[in-house]
């Protein structure tokens, strides 16, 4: 008997109300009437027999499941895999077995300390979480855009996240670290420093989903056939470039667009514009892993690349947004216990948390032990086992074979599945990197104890401009934490990151700077990777990037047409902004706005271009929402073009001339870039 006949995938049901289709109950029986209830009289009250009433606002009533604990908010699409050199030597995963052979796959981007109706642009970690179909199984590969974790251990995982969500007697903030308990926990806990200070640079505030790099974190360990083990770790990176928005304007965005990253997704999906990241591994050889001075097993550690350098293996595509937010993007389940023959796992103890977590979430989340027949989250390829009912059950099993082993075969009745074919087995080894199994113990490896050595070497690796946002960053938080106490603990603790660090802090919260605190372990000299800074490996383009124009009635349609195709030729999309929506007469014709000023703030765009006639400039120098365009993008330091009507809103806003602000005919060029140098003149930083 076909197996997959027997217990296979879960069909995908589509449930389409269209014109042609007669509306039904759930259980399929036509409705005559969906405005009105049944009433006894038309004044009368309405009568308990109404079961078409009664599903449907008993239906309505359950509609939400219980969020995501972390990660609650988030966005997601199909796509697929494509191996582009393939790694028989390091690994039997069929996904890496050829060049070309693609994989579907369905990838979730999150925030993480936001509920799910919360904002896109906190500044926050990422979650980058990739399910592959492949054909022996899925693999999950739940990560995020920051390649370390502030713990090292999965017991203090619910203390971590307790104190960054919201305060348990208050209910705020949502969405920010900016608080007492997540400081407090922090200041108590130097492992977390490493994370700390790659979550309070410029990769906190992605510019989009689309320009954020993703990493596994953990070393995870590639098998090939002769069961040979090598560790790697995974890491994504944007086809975009990596970019981020400044403070601000990630701020500012909170009440622009809650919907920001969201919308730039689908946006550009629906466009054609397929969001792209190479995948790369980083081959960790054994002698290299313990030449190190810290474990390879600890995830508050990267490798830098310098070390060990990256081999690209594959791409992944995003061209499909799900047809159903909820059926699909809410429904979906990532499990870090989710690998496939030749993917396996390493002794870190962050990950060996995680691998029970996530299975055990989606009984409170999804209800059901059943939540893998949920299509986003079956498997493409058969499954078959013994595994029967539970709630929800869909699939309908054939046969006596629900027990193992069975002789049923020889009465000629289907037995069931069996063992055959490539199996996963699991990685034997338990002696590497000197582990000796041993007595049971309550204990972390000696290099774990070092806890400022990478993050000291990420604040020497960036730009200048990119440590005062640091240190900015850092002095934000801890302005809106009440308890001088922690407050001073905090300062005291980064001092062993960089003395620099603790005194722009100290400073620019105008406190007494306190001793640094003693560390457990003394730090070692790394050196600097440049790899670690966004700036300095910052891409000028206008790929994937949106510029506004603002016109007014009476503005130069020829000008307009020429920016907006000269920005589209290089890769960018325009959007038309002025003060009304509806068609108005322009010189040469007429044109109509894609927003309104007031609702199409600049911090929406990349960088802006305005075609104005002097008597509309004056009309404008009397709106807030125009001065706050020019002044946010300045501020912001975006591009700003301008012709010689606009130029004077621009000397309205005390808006210096600089490298960014340039004449309407040289904007495009200048539009690819953010213009750092600029940012003394419009902010005091740390
Ligand atoms: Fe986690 C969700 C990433 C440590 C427990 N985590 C979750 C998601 C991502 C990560 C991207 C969202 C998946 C989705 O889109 O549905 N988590 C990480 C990374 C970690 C990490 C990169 C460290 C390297 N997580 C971690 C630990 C634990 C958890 C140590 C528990 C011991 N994480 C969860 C969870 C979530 C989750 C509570 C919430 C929803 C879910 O799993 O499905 O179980």
């Amino acid at each position: 008997m076909d197996k997959k006949a027997q217990t296979g995938n879960a069909g995908e049901t589509h449930q389409r109300a269209g014109d042609d289709q007669q509306l039904t109950t759930n259980h399929g029986v036509p409705v005559s009437d969906n405005q009105n209830s049944l009433k006894a009289g038309s004044n009368g009250p309405t009568l308990l027999e109404d079961f078409v009433l009664r599903e449907k606002i008993f239906h309505f009533d359950h509609e939400r499941i219980p969020e995501r604990i972390v990660h609650a908010r988030g966005s997601a699409a199909h796509g697929y895999f494509e191996c582009t050199d393939a790694i028989p030597d390091l690994s039997i995963a069929s996904l890496f077995a050829e060049k070309g052979k693609r994989t579907p796959v369905f990838t979730r981007f999150s925030t993480v300390a936001g509920g799910a109706g919360s904002v896109d642009t906190p500044r926050d970690v990422r979650g980058f979480a990739v399910k592959f179909y492949t054909d022996e199984g899925n693999w999950d590969l739940v990560g995020n855009n920051i390649p370390v974790f502030f713990i090292q251990d999965a017991i203090k995982f619910p203390d971590l996240i307790h104190s960054v969500k919201m305060e348990a007697d208050r209910g705020y903030p949502q969405a920010a670290s900016a608080h007492d308990t997540f400081w407090d926990f922090i200041s108590l806990m130097p492992e977390t420093m490493n994370t700390l200070i790659w979550a309070m640079s410029d990769r906190a505030i992605p510019r989009s989903l689309r320009m954020m790099q993703g990493f596994g974190v953990h070393t995870f360990r590639l098998v090939n056939a002769e069961g040979k083990s090598t560790f790697v770790k995974f890491h994504w990176t944007p086809k975009l470039g990596v970019q981020s928005l400044v403070w601000d304007e990630s701020a500012k965005l909170q009440g622009a667009d809650n919907d920001f990253h969201r919308r730039d997704l689908f946006e550009a999906i629906e466009a054609g514009d397929y969001p792209e990241w190479e995948l790369a591994i980083q081959i960790i050889s054994d002698e290299l892993a313990e030449s190190l001075p810290y474990s390879v097993l600890d995830a508050t550690k990267i490798v830098p690349e310098e070390d060990a350098p990256l081999r690209v293996v594959g791409r992944m595509v995003l061209d499909r947004w799900p047809d159903n937010f909820f059926a699909e993007t809410e429904q979906s389940a990532f499990l870090p216990s989710n690998v496939v023959p030749g993917i396996d796992f390493t002794n870190d103890p962050l990950l060996q948390g995680r691998l029970f977590s996530y299975l055990d979430t989606q009984k409170s989340r999804l209800g059901t032990t059943n939540f893998h027949q949920i299509p986003v989250n079956a498997p493409k390829c058969p499954f078959a086992n013994m595994q029967r009912d539970g709630m929800m059950q869909t699939m309908i099993p054939k046969g006596r074979a629900n027990y193992e082993p069975n002789s049923l075969d020889e009465a000629g009745e289907d037995a069931g599945p069996r063992e055959t074919g490539t199996v996963f087995h699991t990685y034997e080894d338990n002696t590497e990197l000197g582990n000796e199994p041993s007595e049971k113990l309550r204990k972390r490896d000696e290099t774990f104890g070092d806890h400022y050595s990478q993050p000291r070497q990420f604040w020497l690796s960036q730009t200048d401009n990119e440590r005062a946002h640091i240190a900015s960053a850092i002095t934000f938080e801890l302005s809106k934490v009440s308890l001088p106490h922690v407050r001073d603990r905090v300062v005291s603790v980064i001092q062993n990151i960089h003395p620099d660090l603790g005194r722009r802090v100290a400073d620019g919260l105008g406190i007494d700077l306190p001793k640094a605190a003693k560390p457990f372990r003394e730090p070692v000299e790394l050196a600097p990777s440049d790899a670690l800074s966004i700036q300095k490996n910052w891409k000028d383009t206008l790929e994937g990037r949106k510029v506004g124009i603002l016109f007014a009635e009476g503005s130069d349609k020829a000008t307009i047409d020429k920016l907006k195709s000269d920005v589209e030729a290089k890769g960018g999309s325009v959007m038309l902004v002025a003060p009304k929506v509806g068609e108005m007469e322009v010189k040469g014709g007429t044109l109509a706005a894609d927003g309104q000023l007031a609702g199409s703030p600049s911090v929406i765009f990349d960088a802006v271009a305005m075609v104005l006639m002097p008597e509309q400039v004056e009309k404008l120098k009397k709106d807030a929402a125009a001065k706050a365009w020019v002044s946010d993008a300045y501020a912001h330091l975006k591009a700003i073009g301008h012709c010689p009507g606009s130029k004077e809103l621009l000397d309205h806003c005390h808006i210096e001339a600089d490298e960014g602000v340039v004449k309407n005919e040289d904007f495009v060029a200048a539009a690819s870039k953010r213009y750092w140098d600029r940012e003394p003149k419009v902010r005091d930083l740390a």
